[in-house]
């Protein structure tokens, strides 16, 4: 964020020249008057940099292929991720101010080496199959739909055993992290590029999946400083979790938050995932949150009203909800909206707030993807 300077208040204290000369000098020596700045460091609400926007499958996914195509997996580049670059945020590669948002894809039998980071991310599947992620020597399979949780400082590298493509969403807190210092990186120490393959796969499912993994709405009450235990949940457990809930009621929007089993809380302490479901031919009610999200419109198609423009959607599509913003959505047929955000680190602070608002936008625009 750069803060300009505003000029000093008419002053009867001191003449023009003297006020002037006392700026110079507070900048000379690193000193900068509050009073100046005020209005720019404490808006009466988020003013996100960012802007609310939307990256199409259609666009995404032959440059994705290209890249295949182009660009090795190996050390030094480690993935091949195109990453949503916020056209707001000044060429900082992020979807939103403290989220990371991408698409990664894997060509036939690629591996992309194991490595940790401080930063924790989320990995949500949207295409193919034959590909495993391995947490701290857990062989996560990965199938459409499914939510894999790679934890801060967790070794992990994804490892392709089929001669298909894979394409999948990653959503990482690594601006937060970075806003922070708190960045760490280290490469995996071998022997291989990966770690070895487990003679079993989904072991934290087998022991995690057992306990209570989705919560109706989102957590509220429950905060967790560990991420969970269980690094993958299946399409057809949210999927079903999401038929149970559809049943019991009416609304246009049913929504479910991906939970730690032994806590109850979000999955991860710095990032929030959940399933929007909206029903065909209705229309949720617009809401405002302290906080960014992106959004992964997974199946079925629609549209969102975001800050009064109109994003329309489809399967692979993803777009940002910057901070304070309002959204609405409406499906032309039924549809899951995958979403990631950064709502627990609200919620530890204690600044959490969600507004529903009276009355749908009015609609200014609509907005045309590139
Ligand atoms: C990372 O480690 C992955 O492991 C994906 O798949 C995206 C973006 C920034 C930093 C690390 C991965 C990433 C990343």
């Amino acid at each position: 964020m750069t803060i300009e300077t505003q000029p000093g208040p008419a002053t009867e204290f001191g003449d023009e020249a003297e006020l002037d000369a006392l700026y110079r000098d507070l900048a000379a020596v690193d000193l900068r008057p509050l009073w100046t700045i005020t209005e720019q460091l404490l808006t009466p609400s988020p003013k996100p940099a960012a802007v609310p926007w939307l990256w199409s499958a259609a666009t995404m996914k032959p440059l994705a292929r290209r890249a295949i195509s182009l660009v090795p997996v190996e050390r030094g580049g480690e993935r091949r991720v195109l990453s949503l670059q916020n056209p707001g945020l000044g060429g900082r590669p992020y979807a939103v101010g403290t989220l990371w948002g991408a698409i990664q894809c894997l060509g036939p039998r690629e591996v992309a080496p194991a490595h940790r980071h401080t930063p924790g991310a989320i990995r949500f599947v949207l295409e193919g199959e034959g590909v495993w992620t391995t947490v701290d020597g857990d062989a996560c399979d990965m199938r459409p739909g499914d939510l894999v949780l790679t934890p801060s400082m967790n070794w992990h590298d994804h490892t392709s055993a089929v001669d298909g493509e894979m394409f999948w969403f990653d959503g990482l807190d690594l601006p937060m992290v970075e806003a922070l210092d708190g960045v760490f990186f280290e490469e995996y120490p071998g022997p291989g590029e990966a770690q070895p393959e487990p003679v079993e796969h989904n072991v934290s499912e087998r022991t995690h999946a057992g306990g209570t993994r989705y919560v109706a709405g989102s957590v509220t009450d429950t905060l967790s400083p560990r991420h969970s235990q269980l690094m993958n949940y299946r399409w057809a457990d949210t999927s079903a979790e999401l038929d149970r809930l559809a049943a019991a009621t009416d609304d246009p929007l049913i929504r479910v938050e991906y939970v730690d089993p032994e806590t109850g809380a979000s999955v991860l302490p710095t990032m929030a995932c959940a399933v929007h479901r909206v029903r065909a031919g209705r229309r949720s009610a617009p809401v405002r949150r302290a906080g960014n999200a992106i959004y992964v419109a997974y199946q079925g198609s629609g549209s969102s009203v975001i800050g009064g423009e109109r994003f329309d959607w489809g399967p692979g599509d993803m777009f940002v909800v910057p901070s304070w913003v309002p959204v609405e959505h409406a499906a032309h047929e039924q549809a899951d909206l995958f979403v990631v955000s950064d709502e627990p680190v609200f919620r530890a602070l204690g600044i959490a707030r969600t507004e529903t608002l009276p009355e749908a936008q009015q609609v200014t625009g609509t907005f045309t993807p590139r």
